[in-house]
């Protein structure tokens, strides 16, 4: 197989950021490359190739951003690698399993051969970011972000407008991985007040910033929230999730687009997610907007749960399997009329779990109940 030569670069010169983007033409580019070379492999390299991968390692870097035959990834300070930045093959003997075989911020095993780098191994993920995939996927489980100690769901004021549903399936995709939530509120120059459902979040003691781009308010806070930790942007296009990356680290450069002047909608500007090393000791992964979010292997049932004030006041329904939307003597509705639950929460529960029921419905074995 014709060896590509990596460009190398002392770990004493400083980190060059032109890579970040660039990186679709370099993804493509090196694709090329890669399939011609694989086309040019004879029957005894292939048999080669196929030899035992490492089943014990130690991961030696973090991944930054991959295609599916490519991996940039930040070597370990330790892992005494020539280069800090480098362009991987992803070892195909790795396969897919139920989930993304790679995502942002998961730890791998990166191996040398010659003036090759190789993926080898990929570390257990301590936490994610995850939701099914499509019904057309081969994987069940898309990992957004790996090993991530905060999400942060940034929304917007206005243009695209506020929209709590998906904040609440971010709260349940938060808990579900064993991430804190926070929830940022972008665009507020664009709004005369803050959207009332704000408070709901912070009597549910959900940390909740204030940002705008345009007047620089709350950025200080935000910077505050994400120092020393390893957070996940994540929310519709559009929002500016990018935009907040460039402000808290302007040497970033991340691209960025205005919304559609008809829709108000974002225009999917971000298309693969990405890790950034920001200064002030933060790293942060910028992802896809996305539309709505799945909600991995939650079944209708168990919906409630995820809502907490929604499950504290179920204890006192007449039947134990009420699903608060039809029957009578349900103490949740009645605190919804009371208005102990917020109208808005309970709406949001009332679509996630239909949401959840059509899709247990539409797609078997995706999202299979157990009960
Ligand atoms: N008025 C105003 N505009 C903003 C603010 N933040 C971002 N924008 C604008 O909103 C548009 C979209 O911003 P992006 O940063 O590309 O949004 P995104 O969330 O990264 O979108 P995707 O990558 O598509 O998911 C750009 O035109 C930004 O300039 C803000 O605080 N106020
Ligand atoms: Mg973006
Ligand atoms: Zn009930």
């Amino acid at each position: 197989m014709k060896k590509k030569k990596l460009e190398k670069k002392k770990r004493t010169t400083v980190r060059e950021r032109d890579w970040e983007a660039n990186h679709e033409q370099a993804f493509s580019h090196d694709l090329v490359k890669h399939r011609r070379a694989l086309s040019k492999l004879s029957e005894t390299a292939l048999a080669a190739a196929s030899a035992a991968l490492p089943s014990d390692f130690t991961p030696n870097a973090t991944l930054i951003s991959h295609s599916k035959k490519w991996a940039f990834v930040q070597m370990d300070a330790d892992a005494e690698a020539e280069v800090e930045d480098l362009i991987c093959l992803i070892d195909e003997r790795l396969h897919e399993g139920e989930e993304s075989l790679l995502a942002p911020g998961d730890r791998v095993f990166i191996e040398f051969e010659n003036d090759d780098a190789f993926v080898r191994g990929v570390a257990s993920r301590r936490t994610t970011l995850s939701r099914p995939a499509g019904e057309h996927d081969r994987i069940a489980r898309q990992v957004i972000a790996a090993n991530i100690d905060l999400i942060l769901v940034v929304a917007a004021a206005a243009q695209p407008p506020f929209r709590p549903g998906l904040v609440d399936r971010f709260l349940i995709a938060a808990e579900i991985g064993g991430v804190e939530p926070v929830l940022c509120l972008n665009k507020a120059d664009l709004a005369e007040e803050e959207p009332e459902e704000l408070q709901i979040y912070r009597d549910l003691g959900m940390r909740v910033c204030v940002t705008s781009c345009v007047d620089g308010r709350g950025l200080e806070e935000l910077r505050g929230m994400i120092r020393g930790r390893f957070s996940v942007f994540a929310g519709h296009s559009g929002v500016g999730k990018s935009s907040l990356l460039n402000e808290l680290d302007p040497a970033l450069r991340v691209h960025t687009q205005e919304v559609s002047g008809q829709t108000l909608r974002g225009r999917h500007t971000t298309t693969a997610g990405r890790l950034y090393e920001l200064a002030g000791n933060a790293r942060v992964i910028d992802t896809p907007g996305i539309r709505s979010l799945g909600l991995w292997r939650v079944t209708p049932a168990e919906s409630a749960y995820y809502f907490p004030e929604l499950a504290k006041a179920s204890m006192d329904c007449k039947y134990r399997n009420c699903t608060h939307t039809h029957e009578p003597d349900c103490a949740v509705k009645t605190a919804v009329a009371a208005g102990g639950i917020k109208q808005g929460r309970y709406d949001s529960y009332c679509r996630v779990r239909a949401s959840l029921e059509s899709d247990n419905n539409i797609t078997p074995g995706r999202m299979k109940t157990t009960e």
